[in-house]
């Protein structure tokens, strides 16, 4: 196929995030179209989207509704000051937002990212204590393996050691659960029968520090970007009872689980597990427009709401917050999410989609296969003191054979559009199949 647009020559000046710069110069992987399912290459070739850009784009590309939305904001209104100031389309996302989501969350705080809306779920939980007269709560607890984006807050609670090694000694007063990823579990389909007592972990952080000092407990309700780990039977649950018990808010970030990828609106709904902050971004705009937003029950917003009135509450949003075009994209989405039916569908294929993973069960290096809704992730055996280099190998062998995967370690995650067809399952696995047959 002719190119009709120019590839750039000099690579050198973008420094790109989470990369092998050097590796991706020499050998460049660019896309310059997107359709539904399938990306287009530089050199022409269509390639199969098998983790929806980066888990955000749920109802796959090119969505007519939302490039029609998008378009017509920009000549309309294309930015009005978020602070001080509204415009209509923030205020019905919010109340569209606020009606997908299981019922005790009632308020929308807009961010312009995941690792935004992370710190600003964490901020919000020391004020709300402050507010309430309980200053001394202070204190964060995160999990080992979690993933809470990349600002000082989020590496802190978060435990990826890659992502926090670099970067000093981060905030103080953090604690972490530990992960919940047990062999014993291996090749488990869905939510896993052993770690609920892992929450148990939870009670022995509190009573070292003391109650009094913990403000919020913050866990992906199923760990994504580590690898897809899903909680074990009973796990949330447990975390929710010791949380009440100790008057400690609990944070859901569903960045990723937001938005239909577990066949639900939210992981809460899904869990049927109520935390009282969950933060989401990606598919609130099918991930076309950058947004995100920090969802609260009525309780914790209300807590803010006192004072006089023409004082500011909450000191904290960004420039972008609520941004019109952000939030038209983010209307169109949800139009486009339910008039395709796209969480029922995702729901739906779900059995499909578990049945197709693990049938790669007896592939060479396989080690585990995870899935829920349409999420899943096959584990590799590392290379002996070469780790990542075998999934790193799977990816890029997987681009040649026109299929887009993820891969985290030596873990393999898939997360297609929500629009995925059993074909495409197909495959999408088959050709992973081939992949992994072929490696070292
Ligand atoms: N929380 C969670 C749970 C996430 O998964 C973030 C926060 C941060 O979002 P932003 O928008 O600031 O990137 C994320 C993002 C991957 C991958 O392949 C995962 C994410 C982003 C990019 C790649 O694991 N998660």
């Amino acid at each position: 196929m002719a190119l009709d647009r120019p590839v750039p020559n000099d690579l050198s000046a973008f420094w790109m995030p989470f990369t092998a710069n050097r590796q991706f110069k020499k050998a460049p992987r660019m896309f310059v179209g997107a359709d539904r399912m399938h990306y287009t290459t530089a050199d022409g070739r269509q390639v199969l989207d098998g983790t929806a850009g980066l888990w955000c784009c749920n109802a796959g590309h090119n969505r007519p509704r939302i490039v029609e939305a998008i378009q017509k904001q920009a000549a309309e209104l294309d930015y009005a000051p978020a602070f001080q100031m509204g415009h209509p389309k923030a205020f019905e996302l919010a109340t569209k937002v606020r009606d997908l989501a299981p019922e005790p969350f009632e308020h929308v705080f807009y961010t312009n990212s995941g690792s935004e809306s992370v710190e600003t779920a964490l901020k919000l939980a020391i004020a709300y204590h402050r507010a309430k007269g309980q200053g001394e709560r202070t204190r964060l607890i995160g999990r080992e393996r979690g993933y809470h984006g990349v600002n000082f807050g989020g590496i802190s609670v978060g435990g990826i050691v890659n992502n926090r090694k670099m970067f000093g000694t981060l905030l103080g007063g953090v604690d972490h659960l530990p992960h919940t990823h047990l062999t014993e579990n291996a090749f488990t389909r869905g939510q896993p029968e052993h770690g609920a007592h892992l929450a148990e972990e939870l009670e022995r952080i509190v009573g070292l520090h003391g109650a009094e000092t913990v403000a919020a407990v913050i866990v992906e309700p199923m760990a994504g970007s580590t690898g897809v780990l899903m909680p074990p039977k009973g796990y949330l649950e447990r975390l929710r009872e010791i949380c009440t018990k100790h008057g400690i808010l609990l944070i859901f970030d569903e960045v990723i689980t937001g938005f239909g990828r577990l066949g639900s609106s939210f992981a809460a709904a899904h869990f049927n597990v109520m935390p009282d902050i969950i933060t989401c971004a990606k598919g609130l705009t099918n991930g076309v427009i950058p947004m995100g937003a920090v969802l609260t029950t009525g309780p914790v917003h209300d807590a803010f709401m006192q004072g006089p009135e023409h004082m500011i509450e909450l000191f904290h949003g960004y420039t972008y917050s609520g941004n019109p075009i952000a939030s038209a994209a983010g209307l169109a989405t949800l139009e486009t999410y339910a008039e395709d039916g796209l969480f029922e569908r995702a729901a739906g294929l779900a059995d499909y989609w578990e049945d197709a993973l693990h049938s790669l069960k007896d592939h060479p290096h396989v080690i585990d296969i995870r899935n829920m809704g349409l999420i899943g992730a096959i584990e590799l055996e590392p290379m002996a003191g070469e780790p990542t280099k075998r999934a790193f190998s799977a990816f890029l062998e997987a681009y040649e054979k026109n299929i887009l995967i993820r891969t985290t370690g030596d873990i393999i995650a898939l997360s297609p559009p929500l629009i995925i067809e059993k074909e495409d399952i197909d495959t999408l696995i088959g050709t992973l199949g081939d992949v992994l047959k072929g490696l070292h």
